[in-house]
C-alpha cells in the first residue's frame, strides 16, 4: 500500500498524490487509491492507476472489473460532444447551447400538447446520491411530471418491498458486511457473490458453514458446504418448505417469535402444506437436504439468510424474499446481534439511488409520495406549495412499455441506465424508444439507448466528479474527483440545472455543486426513513463510517451513524417484525413442447450490466467477450448443439444467438445466459413482461426455451432491432 503523500504542493508535471475512492460499479464499492499520471488532478487522458485500499469490504481486495476500471476513462468512444439527430437521421455534434435549447423547447412543445405527464425520466442506481436526488426534484418540478422511475426496479426491488413489510424499513444489509465473517452459518439464495462481489468472499469465506441456493453450481456454489439446485422460479415452494421443517422439528426460535414478531400463524398458515416430500417435487430438491439445510441454521449461534438477484427477479419474488424473510423471523435471526436477514443491493449507489426520490413512489429520505407528512416536509424544502408535487407514477417497465402510445409518455430522458440491452422483452421495448417523439440520453459513452436517440448529452463519469454514494450497507462514501473531465462533457447536475431554468426555474433550486446539493439532501431527508441530516461532507472526509439512519440533533450530541438495525426493536409502530401470509405460484411462463427449458439469466464476472461500460474494457472482452448459453451436456446433445457452437436461444418472444458452453453440473432442464450483451446477443430479447404485482419486478429469472443449432431454417419467431 502506498504511503499518504505530505502535501498537494507538487511540482508541475510529478505524479500526483492518490486519491482516495471508490470503485465505479457495484455496491460492495470497494475502497481505491487512483494515481493519476500527470499534474494537479491528472489531465484528460493521462494513464491513471489503481490500487486497492484498506477499506473494510475489500480489505485490500479488487475484482477484474476494478482493476480495469481505469481503462474506462479512456475510452476511444468517449462522448466529448452533444449530438442531435439531424434531417437525415444521422446524430451529429452540436453545441451545448444548441442541444439545450432544442430539448428545452421540444419538452415545452410536448408538454403543451398532452400535458406534463408526457414527459418521463428514467434515473439509475448508479448514479450518485447528489443526482438520483436532483434528477426527482427536476422532473416533479422543472418537468412537473409523475413519470419517473429507475433501474432499481429492476435490481433489488422486490427484496425492498418484502423488507419494508416485514421490518417496517428496507436497508439492503442492516448490519457491516464484515460481521457475516463471524458468522456459523450463511445462506445465500440465489446470489453468486463470488463472481458478482468476489471480495465479499473474504468474509464469506470466514463463516463457518454457507449453503447456496442456485440451479446452477456457481464458483460461490463450488465453495458452500450445502448446495441446493431447485428449479428456477421455485425458490417460494423451496423457502416454504423450509419453514415447515423448522417448525416441524421444533427448531424455530418460539421465544423470539413470540417476543419480536406478529403474524406467524398466518404465514404458519401456508407452510403448513408444503411437507419436505411436496417441496422435492415442486423444486427438484431432495427432503433429505432440505433438512439438512434447516439443521445447519438452526444449530448456529449466528446465522445469517441473505437474498440475490436469482431469489428476487420473479413474478413472485417479493412473496419470495418474504419467505425467506419469514424464515429467518422464525429462526430468531433478525434482531439479534451478529444474526440477520439481508439483501445483497447490486449497484453501486443501488442502496441511495433507492432513498432520494428517483423512484416513481416515492420523495427523498424514503418517504411515500401519497403521505400527505411527507409531501408537506419536501415541499417546504424545495419552497414550493405541497399541491405543486405530482402524485405516483408508473413502474419503470410499465413506464418504458407505455412510451408513445396513447395516453403515454412522448418524451423521455435517459440518466444512467441502457434499457436497449438490460429491460425485459428487449425487441418491445426498444420499438416502444423509437415510437417516441423525443428520446433524451444523458450517458458517457454511446451506449446502445443512446445510439437511439434525438439528443445525447454528454456527462463526466466516476472519478471526473465529486458525490456520495451508499453502499450496500447502509453506509455513505465519498467518491472523489482524480482525474479532469473531458473539454466538451458536463456533469449530469449541470446539466439538470441548465435544463430546468430553460424551463423556466429558477437556478438557484438547482445547485450544480454536489456538496450544495448533498446538503439539501440532508434537509429534505431529515425525519424519513432515511435519514442523512446527520451525515456530512467534513464528516466523511475526516473517515467516520457513517452508516444511515444518522440524524442530526440539533442539540443533542453527534450522532454515531447506524451499523447494525433492529437491536432494539424494528422499525413498525410497535417494533415488531411481521410475518407475511405468502403461498407458492408458478412462474407467468413454464415449459411445454415447445419451449421444453427453463432459461434463466445472471452475471459473468467480467461484464458489468448492460455491458456498455466494461465491454469497452479490452482486458474484460478478452475474458468475457461474448454471449454465451451454459447448458448441460445431455441437453445439448439432444438439441444438437457442442462446446463452441453458436445456438440460437428461442422463447415466445424472441432469439439470441450465443455461443454453447457445456456445463455437466447444471440442471438438465435449465440453460443460463448472460444479460451483457448487445444486438442479437441480448438476453432480454428472451425474457417476458410478467412483472410482481407488489414490487413491479420482471421476471428476468425464469423464461420458456428451446435450443436449437445457429442457421436452422426455421426461422420463425426471429426478433432483432
Ligand atoms: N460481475 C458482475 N458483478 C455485478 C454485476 C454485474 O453485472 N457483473 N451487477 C451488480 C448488480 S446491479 C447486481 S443486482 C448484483 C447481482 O448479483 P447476483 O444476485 O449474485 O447475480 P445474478 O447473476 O443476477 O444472480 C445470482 C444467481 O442467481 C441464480 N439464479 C437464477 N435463477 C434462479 C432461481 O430461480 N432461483 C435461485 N435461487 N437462483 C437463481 C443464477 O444462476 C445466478 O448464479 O451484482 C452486482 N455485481
Ligand atoms: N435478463 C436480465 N436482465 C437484467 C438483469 C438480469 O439479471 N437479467 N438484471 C437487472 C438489474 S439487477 C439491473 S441493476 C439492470 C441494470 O441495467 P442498466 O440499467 O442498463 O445498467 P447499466 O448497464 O449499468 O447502465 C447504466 C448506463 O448509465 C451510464 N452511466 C453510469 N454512470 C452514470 C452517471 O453518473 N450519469 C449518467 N448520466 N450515466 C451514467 C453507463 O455508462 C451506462 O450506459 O439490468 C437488469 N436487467
Ligand atoms: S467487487 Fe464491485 S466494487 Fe469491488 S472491485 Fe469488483 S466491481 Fe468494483
Ligand atoms: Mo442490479
Amino acid at each position: 500500500m502506498s504511503e499518504q503523500p505530505s502535501g498537494r504542493s507538487a511540482p508541475l508535471a510529478a505524479p500526483q498524490a492518490p486519491v482516495a475512492t471508490h470503485c465505479p460499479y457495484c455496491a460492495l464499492q470497494c475502497g481505491t487509491r487512483l494515481s493519476p499520471a500527470g499534474p494537479g488532478d491528472g489531465p484528460a487522458g493521462a494513464p491513471v492507476t489503481v490500487e486497492p485500499d484498506a477499506f473494510p469490504v475489500n480489505q485490500g481486495g479488487l475484482c477484474q472489473k476494478g482493476w480495469t476500471a481505469p481503462t474506462l476513462l479512456r475510452a476511444p468512444d468517449r462522448l466529448r460532444t452533444p449530438l442531435l439527430r439531424n434531417g437525415a437521421g444521422r446524430l451529429v455534434p452540436a453545441s451545448w447551447p444548441d442541444a439545450l435549447d432544442s430539448v428545452a423547447s421540444r419538452l415545452r412543445e410536448i408538454r403543451a400538447a398532452h400535458g406534463p405527464d408526457a414527459v418521463a425520466v428514467l434515473g439509475g442506481g448508479g448514479l450518485t446520491n447528489e443526482k438520483a436526488y436532483l434528477l426527482g426534484k427536476f422532473a416533479r418540478l422543472a418537468l412537473g411530471t409523475s413519470q419517473i422511475d429507475y433501474n432499481g426496479r429492476f435490481c433489488m426491488s422486490s427484496a425492498a418491498t418484502a423488507g419494508t413489510a416485514a421490518f417496517g424499513l428496507d436497508r439492503g444489509l442492516p448490519f457491516p458486511v464484515t460481521d457475516l465473517a463471524e458468522a456459523d452459518a450463511v445462506l445465500l439464495a440465489g446470489a453468486n457473490p463470488a463472481e458478482t462481489m468476489p471480495p465479499l468472499m473474504r468474509h464469506l469465506g470466514r463463516a463457518k458453514a454457507t449453503i447456496v441456493i442456485d440451479p446452477r453450481r456457481t464458483p460461490t456454489a463450488e465453495r458452500a458446504t450445502l448446495h441446493l439446485s431447485p428449479a428456477p422460479g421455485t425458490d417460494l415452494a423451496l423457502a416454504l418448505g423450509l419453514l415447515h421443517i423448522a417448525v416441524t422439528e421444533g427448531l424455530y426460535d418460539r421465544d423470539a417469535v413470540e417476543r419480536r414478531t406478529v403474524g406467524f400463524e398466518g404465514a404458519w398458515g401456508h407452510a403448513a402444506a408444503w411437507w419436505p416430500e411436496r417441496v422435492e417435487r415442486v423444486t427438484g430438491v431432495p427432503a433429505s437436504r432440505q433438512a439438512e439445510a434447516v439443521r445447519i441454521l438452526a444449530g448456529a449461534r449466528r446465522a445469517y439468510v441473505l437474498t440475490g438477484r436469482g431469489a428476487e427477479q420473479h413474478s413472485n419474488g417479493t412473496d419470495t424474499v418474504a419467505a425467506f424473510v419469514n424464515l429467518a423471523l422464525a429462526l430468531g435471526l433478525p434482531g439479534r446481534a451478529g444474526s440477520g436477514y439481508g439483501c445483497l443491493t447490486g449497484q453501486g449507489n443501488g442502496q441511495g439511488g433507492r432513498e432520494h426520490g428517483q423512484k416513481a413512489d416515492q420523495l427523498p429520505g424514503y418517504r411515500s409520495i401519497t403521505d400527505p407528512r411527507a409531501r408537506e416536509h419536501v415541499a417546504r424544502v424545495w419552497g414550493v406549495a405541497p399541491e405543486r408535487l405530482p402524485g405516483p407514477g408508473r413502474s419503470a417497465f410499465e413506464l418504458l412499455d407505455a412510451l408513445g402510445t396513447d395516453g403515454g409518455p412522448r418524451a423521455l430522458l435517459v440518466f444512467g441506465s441502457n434499457p436497449v440491452v438490460s429491460a425485459p422483452d428487449a425487441a418491445r421495448v426498444t420499438r416502444r424508444l423509437s415510437a417516441l417523439d423525443l428520446l433524451v440520453v444523458a450517458d458517457f459513452v454511446p451506449s446502445e439507448t443512446a445510439r437511439l436517440a434525438h439528443v445525447v448529452l454528454p456527462v463526466l463519469q466516476w472519478a471526473e466528479e465529486e458525490g456520495t454514494l451508499t453502499n450496500l450497507e447502509g453506509r455513505v462514501l465519498r467518491r472523489r474527483r482524480a482525474v479532469s473531465p473531458p473539454p466538451g462533457a458536463r456533469g449530469d447536475l449541470r446539466v439538470l440545472r441548465e435544463l430546468a431554468v430553460r424551463l423556466g426555474e429558477p437556478a438557484d433550486r438547482y445547485p450544480e455543486e454536489p456538496r450544495l446539493v448533498f446538503e439539501e439532501l440532508r434537509r429534505a431527508s431529515r425525519g424519513g426513513r432515511a435519514d442523512y441530516s446527520g451525515i456530512t461532507y467534513e464528516r466523511l472526509d475526516a473517515g467516520e463510517a457513517l452508516y444511515w439512519p444518522c440524524p442530526q440533533n440539533p442539540d443533542g450530541p453527534t450522532h454515531p451513524g447506524t451499523p447494525r438495525m433492529f437491536l432494539d426493536g424494528f422499525a413498525h409502530p410497535d417494533g415488531r417484525a411481521r410475518f407475511q401470509e405468502v403461498d407458492h405460484r408458478e412462474p407467468a411462463e413454464t415449459p411445454d413442447d415447445r419451449f421444453p427449458l427453463w432459461a434463466t439469466t445472471g452475471r459473468l464476472l467480467a461484464q458489468y450490466q448492460s455491458g456498455s461500460q466494461t465491454r469497452r474494457v479490452p482486458d474484460l472482452m478478452r475474458a468475457a467477450p461474448g454471449p454465451t448459453v451454459e447448458i448441460h451436456p445431455d441437453t445439448a446433445a439432444r438439441a444438437g448443439v457442442a462446446e463452441g457452437d453458436l445456438a440460437w436461444v428461442r422463447s415466445a418472444r424472441g432469439r439470441v444467438t450465443a455461443r454453447v458452453r457445456m456445463v455437466p453440473t447444471l440442471r438438465a432442464d435449465t440453460v443460463f445466459l448472460p444479460f451483457h450483451f448487445p444486438d442479437d446477443g441480448r438476453a432480454n430479447l428472451l425474457t417476458g413482461t410478467a412483472l410482481d404485482p407488489r414490487s413491479k419486478m420482471p421476471e428476468f429469472k425464469v423464461s420458456a426455451v428451446r435450443v436449437e443449432p445457429a442457421g436452422r431454417g426455421t426461422a420463425r419467431g426471429a426478433t432483432g432491432l
